[in-house]
């Protein structure tokens, strides 16, 4: 299937790799771009160093075209826009924050750049500054997410930019990525899915709660803090809440959160951990390697698309 972004990139699938913090290390990327998709390695509150040897480590198992991610609240992004054009990466995508005072640079290096946006305000500033295409992302997504659902945002920045679109939050399925192209999208970016297939990293407690989550299992904490979070809920997401509600202050609710992430992800601690997923975490029930999970949606996205 060929589309703006499968020639803009170089990949076989319009399928892109959410960039997930401790998630989206160099194992999943190269499955995924391996598999025909576009692999991500998500920087998230990573050291620059370690991005670097992040990058060099999927070159070391693949030719095929790979992206790395750039969490904009990390002190380090700054050193981390220079590793992507210092090791010539092909794709950049950012998120959580306006990435427009490195556009120049990575326009100068021929990075493609794809900047996250949750609004169609973000979509056309970015499409200005230059960016080769957006990922319009829901809140139905795991993770930092915006206020608009996918089914209304896609169409509404669509329809406000020339740039290609790349739908993302509650896609997992042939039927999604199907919908997604149907709202105009022209890829679309996965990232539940993708936590747990085989080749991916994460704490088999963290998989068994994506896979037995169900559909209303997902909640988002930090809509007070201006940084809201969906995650499946479970003692961490319920204190936090909880405190939320009782009106503590900014400060003390991070410092509960400082390195939760890591303690689901690395640790497995998926009851004072942060489960990061997305609402179609209810649909997610098995482990497959990522080439399998891409041809099966390709192949019942295929057969819709062609109805
Ligand atoms: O960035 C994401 N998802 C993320 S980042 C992340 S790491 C984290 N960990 C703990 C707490 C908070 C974050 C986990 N998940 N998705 C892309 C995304 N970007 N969603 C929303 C946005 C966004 C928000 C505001 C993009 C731009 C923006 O603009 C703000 C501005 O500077 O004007």
């Amino acid at each position: 299937m060929k589309t703006r972004v499968t020639e803009l990139l170089g990949i076989e699938y319009p399928i892109i790799q959410g960039g997930m913090a401790w998630v989206a290390e160099h194992n999943l990327a190269a499955a995924v771009s391996q598999a025909g998709g576009l692999g991500i390695i998500g920087a998230g509150g990573a050291p620059a160093a370690f991005v670097k040897e992040q990058i060099e480590k999927v070159k070391a198992v693949t030719d095929k075209p790979f992206g790395v991610n750039i969490m904009l609240m990390n002190p380090e992004a700054d050193a981390i826009a220079k590793v992507v054009v210092d090791e010539g990466v092909k794709v950049v995508t950012t998120g959580a924050g306006n990435p427009g005072k490195y556009m120049a640079m990575w326009k100068e290096a021929g990075v493609k750049v794809i900047p996250v946006v949750a609004s169609v305000a973000m979509a056309k500033m970015m499409e200005r500054g230059g960016a080769d295409a957006v990922v319009a992302e829901g809140m139905e997504s795991g993770g930092h997410i915006g206020s608009a659902t996918t089914m209304t945002l896609v169409p509404q920045v669509v329809d406000a930019v020339k740039i290609p679109v790349i739908a993302a939050g509650g896609i997992a399925d042939g039927r999604g990525f199907a919908a997604a192209m149907m709202l105009g999208a022209e890829a679309v970016q996965m990232g539940t899915r993708f936590v747990v297939a085989k080749e991916s990293i994460v704490h088999e407690n963290y998989k068994q709660k994506v896979i037995m989550a169900k559909d209303i299992d997902s909640e988002v904490t930090g809509m007070s803090t201006g940084h809201p979070v969906r995650q499946i809920r479970n003692k961490m997401s319920r204190e936090y809440l909880q405190m939320e509600k009782d009106g503590a202050p900014f400060e003390e609710l991070e410092k509960l959160t400082l390195g939760s992430l890591r303690r689901a992800v690395v640790d497995g601690d998926v009851v004072t951990g942060t489960i990061m997923a997305g609402q179609i975490a209810g649909m997610v029930k098995k482990e497959q390697t990522c080439a399998e999970m891409i041809q099966e949606i390709m192949a019942e996205a295929e057969k819709l698309l062609s109805r």
